[in-house]
């Protein structure tokens, strides 16, 4: 973790706590002021996306620019080993990419399994925009990106290589993310940075004008079968937007967040009056309810932005963050969790 970033975690995390369950307003409660424009995004490296979005929303920019602009900036850092450039790849050592986009239209843009374009959420907006189609797929959304102007770029760097040969020693395939009481040993961690530099990004944005947009984008779930999509690239599941209701994004395990629909459950879940940290927190509730054994030993979070810019986060283990960025705010915080 950069020194920068861990400036930012150690002095915003003190009162994150409290900061939350302060913040939370139900969609239906009296509260009608409107925050907007305001952007929250997932995991520490939300802090430094929020920042990029916030060019755009603090230029009245509109919401989907904003989260376009926020979601590069984890895609494009070697750093971060669950995102674009430098994400863990599949068991074949290959890096493969997930992403899509949302308006707040329903207009939406999805790319799965992609290789080696360092922006697959871009990619996605141009489905979204130039195509007639919401999801390209594999070698077909290589092509209509490399007949976009897109460069094929080798996104396995030396790190995630070195991670993935040492992976294939045991070959054992067990995701089990950013649980905060796992054991963890920086000597047996070959990536730089330890724990925390994983893990998806989904962003939701509220732009002055009032306009939602969200974009999720991610290498998925390191040393899968080639092939395999998660959740984020899929509308409904990783990622919502309705304008008459709000956004919703998920992290964690995608296979359990598609066979809820998470975020479209959260959507509908606001719409019948739950705050947005309401109806995470059901949604996670869900999960445990189909498997309540193997929810103890798996993360899943999600994060919803209501459409007059309340937030709220909740995650089925301790250690999920979310960055917030509006006029008057700029902080990470620690989500509230089941166990
Ligand atoms: C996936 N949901 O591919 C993604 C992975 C992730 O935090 O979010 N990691 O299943």
């Amino acid at each position: 973790m950069s020194n920068r970033r861990k400036f930012i975690q150690n002095s915003v995390l003190g009162s994150a706590g409290i900061l939350l369950s302060a913040k939370v307003v139900s969609a239906s409660s009296s509260d009608t002021t409107i925050k907007k424009p305001i952007v929250v995004s997932t995991w520490n490296f939300g802090v430094q996306a929020n920042e990029a979005a916030w060019k755009v929303l603090a230029e009245k920019g509109h919401a989907l620019d904003a989260v376009e602009a926020g979601v590069r900036v984890p895609e494009a850092d070697p750093k971060g080993n669950s995102v674009g450039y430098g994400g863990l790849p599949d068991r074949e050592g290959r890096v493969t990419l997930d992403a899509c986009i949302m308006d707040e239209k329903y207009n939406c843009g999805s790319v799965m399994c992609i290789e080696h374009i360092m922006h697959p959420i871009s990619v996605a907006r141009l489905v979204m925009e130039k195509t007639p189609h919401i999801v390209l797929s594999g070698e077909g959304a290589l092509r209509f990106a490399l007949a976009n102007g897109f460069k094929k770029q080798n996104l396995l760097t030396p790190q995630s290589e070195k991670a993935w040969k040492e992976w294939l020693k045991t070959s054992n395939y067990s995701p089990s993310m950013n649980i905060e009481n796992q054991s963890y040993s920086k000597e047996n961690d070959p990536m730089p940075g330890g724990p925390d530099n994983h893990d998806t990004i989904g962003m939701l944005a509220l732009d002055v004008n009032g306009n939602l947009s969200g974009a999720c984008t991610t290498s998925g779930l390191a040393y899968k079968i080639h092939g395999r999509v998660g959740d984020s690239p899929i509308i409904g599941a990783g990622l919502y937007v309705d304008p008459e209701v709000g956004a919703a994004t998920a992290t964690g395990v995608g296979e359990e967040v598609i066979r809820i629909v998470g975020a479209h459950l959260i959507i509908e879940l606001m719409r019948q009056g739950y705050a947005p940290e309401a109806a995470c927190k059901e949604a996670t509730q869900r999960i445990i309810k189909r498997n309540p054994e193997k929810s103890k030993t798996i993360q899943v979070a999600f994060l919803a932005l209501d459409k007059n810019g309340n937030y709220g986060a909740y995650a089925l283990q301790k250690g999920f963050t979310f960055a917030v960025k509006s006029g008057t705010e700029e902080k990470l915080i620690n989500a509230k969790s089941i166990y």
